[in-house]
């Protein structure tokens, strides 16, 4: 089929280009490479093949499309203001300033038409999975026989970088072996990196490996062939059932004299001496920057007639399907608005302080499981660990390529690509992912926390085997530094739940977050349920920390700050201190981030100023000191845990009933 290009279509592909290259060349900073080497097959793909609506970037049905090597940003740009997206010119002349909607790196809060934040390579790659797993999940669950309200592809355009990091290895793993059949990867087969030739590092058989994922494999051998390119994009577009890798062979800083094919147009702006060249050389008026023609304009323009069209014609199909089903419809609104079911909190479990002792890993798999049939949204798994993770949605079914809308995900042992495909599937929309491993291995999925946090995907993660009390695993096994690892990552919300009541409530607290990550940490240990957490721990856990033993008198002689586990161990110490008069409150401190996030007076109630502290964590000190004070003391682990049983591993490393009594006593002063 021949797609009838004209000189317009050349042009548009210079427009980007020169674009692209201005916009670097006045901030002085940026990547213009990839831009003028994959300008060709963006323009194709945004022009005639990307289902998108410029005037509605967040309409449900779209095509996802992903710019997995975020430092080719102005590519995206250039591509978004000229088919009619939020995006003036103005803001692509203000390149990576403080403020603009350009940043250096795509942005999915700042960038109209962005679907989410790049630059770390391969997680766009990773994250476009989760993507289209959403896709293929919503489709399984919504659509009728004779309405498909779900039916959309998921786009990415990636370069050698990500497609030597890890995360997209795994990430496309999983893809292949779900069939997802309506990804397509773009990959930008130009040879070059930052530190020269791909032969340096990088001469793997990448289409056979990615054969042997099960994926289908398109080359395409000259990146600026729009006729072979669109045929290629043709073929990709028609799915066999198996994800599609588009190998397109361009030359980075296409056009420069000096520098296309070179490790030098990579990150830095060509200059002006060879901006003046590269134009010539292109046609194009050397002294302009920034020129749009009008005949490019107004082609690109037509994507946003067509979007509109194409965006009407779902509406009335969606208004027809909403007539149908109007249930359904309405469970589709509620999902795709973020908002919980009505009285969907009468569902939690609660736990009477009978004795009983219940790990919070196994609490946490009752909540789930008692809100999963309210909550239909939620849908997760674990990297191989759903048993210890108690992650299963118990009737929830396997998600497989045969039945993608069930609701339990296999990750396989995929830590990172779990954490990006979490992240995907919140973006996409409509469903609201979990995901469990070991806190242990928190570590493997890191980079793709960060970026949850960073977009404010509300993703939850549940992180069992919380401390050194995991035993004769060994140290390999035992988390001492990760609470503190994760509390620093802004904008992730850390809850490390004492009992099964406060594990209910960390739940709900995760739920009811809309704007952003939050971690769960949970003991494999049994744990008593906590007199006081029912009643107060609601509240309290909301809060970051409450009160869940008070002192007897006015005011306590000491306050004792513990999470998790180590809760119980203060109580304990609280008794102990009781019989030498020491009248010591104990502070459940599930969260630092809600509870610096808390009212000052409310801060101030829990722990009085004048109070000495005493922090107990089986963890590292290290930023414990802002919490207790000047004054205060802090009985952690700073060394890494050992083998042995999970209770002596704990008590020859310091913590202990009888530790946490002889501190606060030295404390208040010796009173025994
Ligand atoms: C995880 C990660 N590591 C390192 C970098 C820094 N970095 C940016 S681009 C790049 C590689 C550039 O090569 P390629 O991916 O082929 O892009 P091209 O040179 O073709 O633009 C690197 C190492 C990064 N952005 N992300």
């Amino acid at each position: 089929m021949t797609q009838n290009f004209d000189a317009i279509d050349q042009l548009a592909v210079t427009t980007i280009r020169t674009l692209s290259i201005d916009a670097i060349e006045k901030a002085n900073s940026g990547h213009p490479g990839a831009p003028m080497g994959l300008a060709p097959v963006a323009y194709l793909l945004f022009t005639r093949w990307l289902k998108h609506d410029p005037a509605d970037p967040k309409w449900p049905d779209r095509d996802r499309f992903v710019l997995s090597c975020g430092h080719a940003s102005m590519l995206l740009y250039s591509l978004l203001h000229l088919t009619g997206y939020e995006l003036a010119l103005d803001e692509i002349k203000n390149f990576r300033q403080w403020g603009s909607k350009t940043p250096g790196h795509p942005e999915v809060e700042e960038v109209p038409g962005a679907e989410m934040t790049t630059g770390p390579l391969g997680q766009g790659c990773a994250t476009s999975v989760g993507m289209a797993l959403a896709e293929a999940h919503l489709a399984a669950n919504f659509n009728r026989p004779d309405h498909s309200i779900v039916d959309h592809r998921t786009w990415v355009l990636c370069s050698d970088g990500d497609l030597m990091e890890g995360v997209s290895a795994e990430a496309a793993s999983l893809a292949g072996h779900l069939r997802l059949g309506k990804l397509v990867w773009i990959w930008d087969d130009n040879g070059i990196t930052i530190e020269g030739s791909t032969n340096l590092s990088f001469t793997e058989d990448v289409p056979a490996r990615f054969r042997a994922y099960g994926w289908r494999v398109l080359e395409s051998d000259d990146g600026n062939d729009l006729e072979g390119l669109a045929t290629t994009l043709g073929e990709a577009a028609a799915s066999d059932g198996r994800p599609t890798l588009v190998r397109v062979r361009t030359h980075i800083a296409w056009g420069a004299p000096t520098k296309q094919d070179t490790a030098s147009a990579h990150g830095s702006p060509l200059g002006a001496e060879e901006v003046r060249a590269t134009k010539r050389f292109y046609g194009w008026p050397e002294g302009e920057a920034f020129r749009i023609p009008p005949e490019v304009g107004a082609r690109c323009r037509e994507v946003a007639t067509r979007g509109a069209e194409l965006h009407s014609e779902w509406q009335k199909g969606f208004d027809a399907w909403t007539a149908t089903e109007p249930e359904l419809a309405g469970e589709w609104r509620r999902r795709l608005g973020k908002g919980l079911p009505d009285d969907w909190a009468a569902a939690l479990p609660v736990y009477e302080a009978d004795g009983s002792k219940m790990a919070t890993r196994a609490a946490s798999g009752k909540v789930l499981n008692a809100i999963a049939p309210v909550i239909t949204e939620l849908v997760g798994g674990s990297a191989d660990l759903a048993p210890s993770n108690k992650s299963l949605i118990d009737g929830g079914g396997d998600l497989t390529s045969d039945n993608p809308g069930n609701r339990n995900l296999r990750f396989g042992i995929r830590e990172h690509a779990m954490g990006a495909i979490l992240n995907g599937l919140s973006l996409h929309g409509g469903v609201r992912p979990y995901g469990a491993t070991f806190l242990v291995f928190s570590d493997y999925m890191r980079p793709a926390i960060r970026l949850a946090a960073l977009m404010g995907q509300p993703v939850i993660y549940i992180f069992t085997h919380d401390s050194v009390w995991v035993g004769e695993d060994g140290p390999t096994h035992q988390p001492v530094e990760h609470m503190l690892a994760l509390r620093a990552i802004p904008d992730l919300v850390v809850l490390r739940p004492a009992d099964a009541n406060e594990t209910a409530a960390a739940w709900r607290v995760a739920l009811e977050r809309v704007d952003g990550p939050t971690a769960l940490l949970l003991s494999r240990q049994g744990l008593p349920v906590l007199e006081g957490a029912l009643e107060r721990g609601a509240d309290g856990v909301a809060h970051g920390a409450y009160s869940i033993a008070d002192c007897k008198s006015g005011a306590p002689d000491i306050v004792i700050i513990a999470t998790g586990g180590e809760v119980s161990l203060a109580l304990e110490a609280r008794s102990e201190l009781a019989k030498s008069a020491i009248d010591a409150r104990v502070v459940s401190m599930p969260s630092w981030e809600l509870f610096l996030d808390s009212a000052e007076d409310y801060r101030n109630s829990i722990l009085p100023p004048a109070v000495p502290r005493l922090a107990v964590e089986a963890g590292v000190t290290l930023g414990w000191g802002d919490v207790v004070g000047g004054d205060g003391a802090v009985i952690g682990i700073d060394r890494f845990g050992a083998s042995g049983q999970g209770a002596e591993v704990a008590q020859r490393l310091g913590l202990s009933v009888e530790a946490i009594v002889a501190r606060a006593r030295e404390l208040v002063g010796d009173r025994a």
